[in-house]
């Protein structure tokens, strides 16, 4: 299995650090990619970060990480995690590992965002625990991706 994971983040997500720092942290976009290129390496993982605010771009990388035969999609699909069938229809046709994580935990938010269209295709969700998440995702990445790495 290709150590190859792409970390796709959705619409709004540039803005992290900026605004509502109450719901999604003081970090910025660029720190939690920095911390996850950090647990990356030392997991003995390749990671290729991005943030689009399109939904049909979020499907082309999905296409892109289906092509190049990614070992695994982390995706924070942002505001399209509860409304996007285009995104949910893109990764299941990804054979890889997909982890789908929240920022914030959206099960003691607003009813609207209690829905995933990413769940039911995704091996595992993590929300609630901010940029730690995206650690934690890419831990149980290398879990699954690479023989007797202890994480
Ligand atoms: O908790 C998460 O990570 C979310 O995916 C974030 C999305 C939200 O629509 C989901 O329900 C849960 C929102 C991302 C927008 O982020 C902003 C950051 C700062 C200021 C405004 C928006």
């Amino acid at each position: 299995m290709s150590n190859l994971v792409y970390i796709l983040n959705g619409p709004n997500l540039n803005l992290l650090g900026k605004r509502e720092p109450e719901t999604y942290g003081a970090l910025t976009l660029a720190d939690i990619e920095c911390r996850c290129r950090e647990t990356a390496t030392m997991l003995g993982l390749r990671i290729d970060f991005r943030q689009k605010n399109g939904e049909g771009e979020l499907v082309e990388d999905i296409h892109e990480a289906i092509s190049t035969a990614a070992g695994g999609i982390v995706i924070n699909a942002a505001a399209y995690t509860h409304t996007s069938i285009a995104i949910h229809d893109a990764l299941r046709a990804f054979d890889g590992v997909i982890i789908e994580v929240h920022l914030s935990n959206v099960h003691a938010r607003e009813e609207f965002r209690h829905r995933s269209f990413i769940s039911p295709v995704a091996d595992g969700v993590i929300a609630g625990l901010g940029a730690e998440g995206y650690e934690l995702a890419l831990r149980a990445m290398a879990s699954r991706l690479i023989e007797h790495v202890e994480v």
